[in-house]
């Protein structure tokens, strides 16, 4: 495998763009956007979102009115974002206008602080379904699933839902396409920054009529704008129609609500991993790499959140930290990591499927998006908890070693010597 083809270039971030010079102003068009400043504004914002959804709104609406009054399982990954919970959200909103009545399901838990607040604060009515207690659950409720910011690659449902003969209704992600996926509609768009950006395009484009005097639309615009804020780096990283759907959920959105959510502090053990991943971490080639050790399934979180923090030492573009995640109920042992980078000519995706491989199944561990990625490692017959600590020990340092060994391969490609400190 040549390492060098890590590194492809990007497709050039305005290709999808509309020449908004070009776009003519249409009268018609105004009335439905009495609060912006401009009227050629308006029109040049319906034009662009028009352009970019195009022919997908008359197709959703159509998959949308031939399942009028059925219910459908919205499948989310098992550690929510606020991109993927706030895009289900709307969905779920979206669909009640055609009376199909929807579920948010996931299977892992809530981890990072601003989701548990964002769901406390805003009703989000997403809910877990955990693998354990699934019998609890009827699924043959339900005529049709949905996967929102995924494609059910990140849900440990979908063997549940597919084994139920539940057909895969809608597929909305942002993600790199993840392989074969059979489904009667699908929005997939891996140069979009946000799920939460073409949800909020459809609710523009007349799929569902935000009212400002409706308490549960303000939240979910609320909700929109955190999933679009947390996923482009709080618009640093941001294009047009990011951008564009964050002033349309403007005229919506709950101002003092989304600070309350951001203001949510870390708790202890969440600066405890951060704190290990700066005591571990090993610079190579402006790549930071660090192992944490043991964490707690709630803490999950934390690992993505030391990437995050990591990835802005000077001369560092790209972090990846790890940790082995222990889930004491299930009693299940699982290798996470996270990757961060501010290098653009990097695809996480691709760094990720080529520094891992696939199971034996022809799964890859782990895929991304643009600036972020992530993996999860089964750890099979050695995924058991032991209490014998030189053990537990023993058992880190095989995967640690395993992990920096297949990480190092891409960052220094021609270094063949495997480091063990
Ligand atoms: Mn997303």
């Amino acid at each position: 495998m040549p390492s060098n083809s890590l590194i492809p270039l990007n497709h050039s971030l305005d290709e999808a763009a509309p020449n908004l010079e070009t776009v003519a102003v249409e009268a018609q068009q105004m009335e439905k956007f009495p609060n912006s400043v401009t009227s050629s504004g308006n029109a040049r914002d319906k034009r662009w979102i028009e352009a970019s959804t195009e022919p997908k709104i008359p197709e959703l609406r159509k998959t949308l009115e031939r399942h009028n009054s059925e219910r459908q399982l919205i499948v989310i990954q098992d550690f929510p974002d606020p991109d993927a919970l706030s895009s289900a959200w709307a969905y779920q909103l979206i669909a009640q206008q055609y009376n199909i009545q929807c579920e948010i399901v996931y299977a892992g838990t809530l981890s990072h602080q601003e989701n548990i607040a964002l769901v406390k604060l805003t009703n989000l009515p997403a809910k877990r379904w955990g693998i354990q207690n699934l019998k609890e659950h009827d699924l043959s409720l339900y005529q049709g699933c949905v996967l929102i910011d995924n494609q059910g690659t990140t849900s440990q449902l979908m063997p549940f839902v597919k084994q139920a003969g539940i057909p895969i209704a809608v597929v909305i992600d942002h993600h790199s396409t993840q392989g074969d996926l059979q489904s009667e509609f699908a929005d997939l768009r891996p140069q979009t920054r946000a799920t939460a950006t073409i949800l909020t395009q459809y609710l523009q484009a007349g799929l569902l009529k935000l009212d400002s005097n409706n308490k549960e639309h303000v939240k979910c615009a609320t909700a929109l704008m955190h999933g679009l804020r947390s996923d482009t780096n709080r618009l640093m990283q941001a294009q047009e129609e990011d951008f564009l759907a964050a002033g349309y959920l403007s005229r919506f959105y709950d101002s003092q609500l989304l600070n309350a959510v951001l203001q949510t502090a870390r708790s202890r053990r969440v600066m405890d991993v951060i704190e290990r991943s700066l005591k571990n971490r090993k610079v190579h080639n402006n790549f930071s790499i660090a192992g944490v050790g043991y964490l707690r399934y709630e803490d999950r979180d934390a690992i993505p959140q030391a990437a995050d923090f990591l990835v802005t030492e000077e001369n560092v573009h790209t972090a990846v930290v790890y940790g082995i995640v222990h889930d004491e109920d299930e009693e299940l042992e699982v290798v996470i990591g996270s990757l961060r980078t501010t290098k653009l000519t990097l695809d996480p995706d691709e760094f990720i499927k080529e520094a891992f491989g696939q199971d034996i199944n022809g799964r890859f561990f782990g895929g991304g998006r643009l600036m972020a990625g992530g993996f999860e490692i089964p750890m099979g017959f050695l995924g058991s908890f032991n209490d014998n600590s030189e053990y537990a020990k023993l058992k880190w340092e095989v995967f640690d070693t395993q992990i920096k060994q297949k990480l190092l391969r891409l960052v220094n490609p021609k270094d063949n010597l495997i480091q063990t400190d």
